[in-house]
């Protein structure tokens, strides 16, 4: 449903630190990275040296949240990490950070780590995008950098995004602080991301909603849920 089928009402999600106040018709849900190469065992999260059971904990929240964006009719973006064939656009730095067991583009068991095209740069099957849907390959860790994200969200008439996905404290945050200077109000969706690190999360979502709500707001599914008109 979009702002013309009737879309375009005020609701109020109770979040931290205080209420969130959004409409469906200039709002996005952005689904960052819930693809093979984190969450599988093989990938590049697991070359890094992760544990990468932990981030299985936000797929089915992550799904959930995505049947309810789409029965609500909100634009649905869902992005992924990864890199050309050629590299291209790969910094070096980016490559050789971290002593990685596999760097990005060696070959893996899901085929070329966090490679376009290659089995471990898609999305779990959970989390398949539908036909319609946008899809956004990104070659950075902040869904803006390098992309045409912003643009395409202004065309769209859209004013505040929900962010989910993997993990809470690169890739996820990351984008909230770009959408954030780029004067996006965002929540994240508390239950529907998760780190290699649980602790990191929660002190993302401690770190975004303090001093008043310096990156935005944090919430759960049910809050969303439960939204109500705004009065
Ligand atoms: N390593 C890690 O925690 N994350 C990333 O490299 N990418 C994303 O968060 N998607």
């Amino acid at each position: 449903m979009r702002e013309s089928d009737g879309n375009d009402h005020w609701l109020q999600t109770e979040a931290q630190p205080a209420a969130f106040r959004w409409r469906p018709a200039a709002t996005a849900l952005l689904m960052i990275d819930m693809q093979r190469d984190f969450i599988e065992p093989g990938g590049f999260g697991e070359s890094l040296g992760n544990d990468v059971s932990t981030l299985r904990a936000a797929v089915e929240p992550a799904r959930a949240l995505l049947a309810w964006a789409r029965a609500l009719g909100l634009r649905i973006v869902h992005t992924k990490e990864c890199h050309r064939p050629d590299l291209s656009d790969c910094p070096p730095a980016k490559r050789e950070r971290g002593l990685p067991s596999q760097r990005i583009g060696d070959p893996g068991p899901m085929g070329r780590i966090l490679i376009d095209g290659e089995p471990g740069s898609d999305f779990v099957p959970e989390l398949a995008p539908l036909p319609g849907e946008t899809v956004l390959a990104k070659p950075g860790k902040g869904a803006f950098h390098a992309t045409g994200l912003d643009a395409m969200l202004r065309d769209w008439g859209v004013e505040r995004l929900l962010l989910a996905g993997v993990t809470t404290e690169v890739c996820v945050q990351t984008t909230m602080r770009e959408a954030n200077d780029r004067g996006y109000d965002s929540l994240l969706v508390t239950d529907a991301t998760a780190s290699y690190f649980p602790h990191f999360r929660d002190a993302t979502i401690a770190m975004i909603v303090a001093q008043g709500g310096i990156v935005g707001w944090a919430a759960p599914l049910a809050a969303l849920r439960a939204s109500r008109p705004a009065g």
